[in-house]
């Protein structure tokens, strides 16, 4: 979101009285289709909030003006953005007649009508602007530090309830933003900082030199992000767990007709590509020009380099980009004024000079940094060759496995109790822990619509494993033969056979290691699955209050808090739910599992990305943290099996 100062030209006159128009409703609109705006009422569109108002501060510091950030989460509930920036101007906006910064947080402008200074744009995820964040909090106040005062406004659902009011004077610049979401739009209004922090974070790798501090101010956390390393601390971070091929990352810059690129990247002795990649600080989950202007460079310099240095002969055929990319993890992060995001979910950069400009930035550093570098340069190319070998092997295990299904004439896994509807999009997998709790499902389920599969043991551990072993693991093969989808690079949306694919374990350690494994193994496999928003979370009760005659099935402790306090105690008995197998079929249908009244959780990749990072901490190659780990969540992990 960009407004213009006053004297400023940026707008013209047709133009704005169209967007006056669109804009005078445009709150009122906000608030009546809030999904619109920020995706949903949900904790997403919750925490949408916060990083819509954040990435106006953003904006700020690629501009160059800003470089600290303050985000508090107040004991009442409010969230407090606070930035060291020039100050949303205050003075009359020549053609609204109203101050600047009442514009700003009062009318919703499609992002992008007005003027931009420069390439440093920040979206906002949809980049709707600060108005709106407005029209769906209960109040906001706005201050702003400039021209040697301080200047505040208050806000009610968006509407100004006062003027812009000088309370002070000061020879800072910068502008605090504190809201409080509406509570008659969000079905909870609960910020949860281990989420914002993960934001924030990144962020701040994304902006070097800048500084974002968070604290809760009920809880007293606090985290201060601020890396002069830039993204290629972001590549440190995320390899902080695994043995590196090399230290530090390699890292490249260069600017082209205003496209400014940086890449970092860091091989690991892992069999994972971890490649993230960013256009003006926006995750662009769907790849785009600048991914395949990496790619397209990365596979064509090993290749080159590994000829000229003699680590393969003229006859051997080219290595194949997914060799040179298995255990890489790389950051690629361009800024530029216009970027165009296309695609299903508008994650994927449609820009289509930036394919070149990256190509050649990369090309450029990655053979001068190999030259420079032989011995590192070495263990690439070996690691690229070996990842050759496996995937030859992995492609022959395949055929086998393929061999041997159409002799059993793609049969489906024999746990698997299957549901009568045909339709994809109508029928639903439970992926069941245990075989009681299966038995429970099958009886309770709506045979129509609802497959069940329950899952014995625990599931193979992915991270130690290519993928020609997960191929022959039981649990892992019958899930993949009922998806019926293919895995990896066979893999093949539109032949899923269920479009919800329902993780349903006990609320105990053992069912949260086995969500866990589940969501890495959909994470690293079938990443299209989750990104497709096919994979959900079943949402057990946890507990069974009983007083008189009437009974109450409690989902959280948040929950079971807000009832004993309307409630009261007395008379109160209390069950609390372990397992999915204490309930009877009956119980389990009508809280978990029925589609008019359970509750499904939609898994995000962000909770798949981080449960493979749980994964790794546990699993990985690294003792010390994995004992670290173990020793702060003791308490949590009694009888987990690693
Ligand atoms: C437009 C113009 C100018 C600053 C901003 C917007 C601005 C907006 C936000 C929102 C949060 N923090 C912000 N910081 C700055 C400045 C124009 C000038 O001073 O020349």
């Amino acid at each position: 979101m960009k407004i213009m100062g006053q004297g400023e030209t940026g707008i013209n006159n047709a133009a704005y009285d169209e967007s006056h128009i669109q804009v005078l409703e445009g709150l009122e609109a906000v608030r009546l289709r809030p999904g619109m705006y920020i995706g949903s009422t949900g904790p997403r569109g919750l925490h949408h909030l916060v990083y819509e108002v954040v990435d106006n501060s953003v904006d700020e510091a690629m501009a160059g003006f800003c470089n600290r950030i303050d985000v508090i989460l107040n004991a009442d509930g409010s969230v407090t953005v606070k930035d060291n920036g020039r100050g949303i101007p205050v003075k009359i906006h020549p053609q609204v007649g109203r101050p600047a910064v009442e514009v700003a947080l009062t009318m919703l402008h499609a992002g992008g009508k007005f003027g931009h200074e420069g390439y440093k744009v920040s979206g906002g995820l949809h980049g709707v602007g600060v108005s709106v964040v407005n029209a769906l909090s209960k109040r906001l106040r706005v201050e702003v530090r400039r021209d040697g005062g301080i200047f505040q406004q208050d806000y009610e659902r968006g509407k100004p309830i006062s003027d812009v009011r000088q309370i002070g004077a000061s020879d800072e610049t910068g502008t605090t933003i504190t809201f409080l979401p509406d509570d008659e739009i969000f079905e909870d209004t609960q910020f949860s900082i281990e989420i914002i922090s993960q934001r924030l974070r990144e962020i701040a790798f994304l902006n070097k030199g800048l500084q974002i501090n968070l604290t809760s101010a009920a809880t007293g956390q606090a985290y201060t992000f601020c890396y002069d390393g830039g993204i290629s601390s972001f590549v440190q971070h995320l390899n902080r767990n695994k043995d590196t091929l090399h230290s530090p990352p390699i890292y490249m810059e260069g600017e082209r007709e205003n496209v400014h690129v940086e890449v970092a990247l860091q091989y690991n002795q892992g069999y994972q590509e971890n490649l993230f990649s960013f256009a003006n600080t926006i995750r662009t989950q769907e790849g785009g020009t600048h991914e395949v202007g990496f790619k397209s460079a990365l596979t064509r310099v090993v290749n080159d380099y590994a000829r000229r240095f003699g680590h393969m002969k003229d006859s051997d055929a080219n290595l194949a980009g997914e060799d040179i990319r298995e255990g890489l993890t790389a950051i690629i992060s361009v800024k530029l004024p216009e970027p165009q995001f296309e695609g299903q979910t508008k994650t994927k950069l449609g820009n289509t000079e930036v394919r070149g400009i990256v190509d050649s930035i990369v090309s450029e550093g990655l053979s001068f940094y190999l030259e420079q570098n032989p011995a590192i340069g070495k263990r690439v190319t070996d690691k690229a060759l070996a990842a050759s070998r496996a995937r030859e092997a992995a492609r022959k295990a395949r055929e086998l496995t393929r061999r041997k299904s159409a002799l059993e004439i793609t049969a489906l896994p024999g746990k698997l109790t299957d549901c009568t509807v045909r339709d994809p999009a109508l029928a639903e997998l439970f992926l069941v822990e245990g075989d009681s709790a299966g038995g429970s499902a099958k009886q309770g389920r709506d045979r129509r619509i609802q497959a069940i599969l329950p899952l014995r043991g625990k599931i193979l551990n992915v991270e130690k494993a290519r993928l020609d072993r997960i191929l022959n693991h039981e649990e892992i093969r019958s899930i993949i033969t009922a998806l019926g989808s293919g895995i990896s690079d066979d893999f093949e949306l539109d032949k899923v056979r269920y479009h919800k694919i329902i993780i349903m374990t006990d609320a105990d350690v053992d069912g949260a290691h086995i969500r866990t494994l589940l969501l890495t193994f959909f994470y690293r496999y079938m990443p299209q699955l989750i990104e497709a928003g096919y994979v959900y979370i079943a949402q057990p009760p946890l507990y069974l209050v009983r007083k008189g005659k009437s009974e109450h099935y409690l989902y959280s402790d948040r929950e079971l808090e807000r009832f004993l306090a309307e409630q009261g105690r007395t008379g109160v008995t209390l069950q609390r739910y372990k397992g999915l197998g204490e309930m009877n079929a009956d119980q389990l249908w009508s809280t978990t599992m029925n589609p008019d009244s359970r509750t499904l959780y939609q898994v995000t990749i962000e909770d798949a990305m981080a449960a493979d990072e749980i994964f790794t901490i546990l699993m990985g190659d690294k003792v010390e943290p994995r004992r670290e780990f173990i020793q702060t969540h003791a308490h949590e992990v009694e009888n987990l099996d690693i």
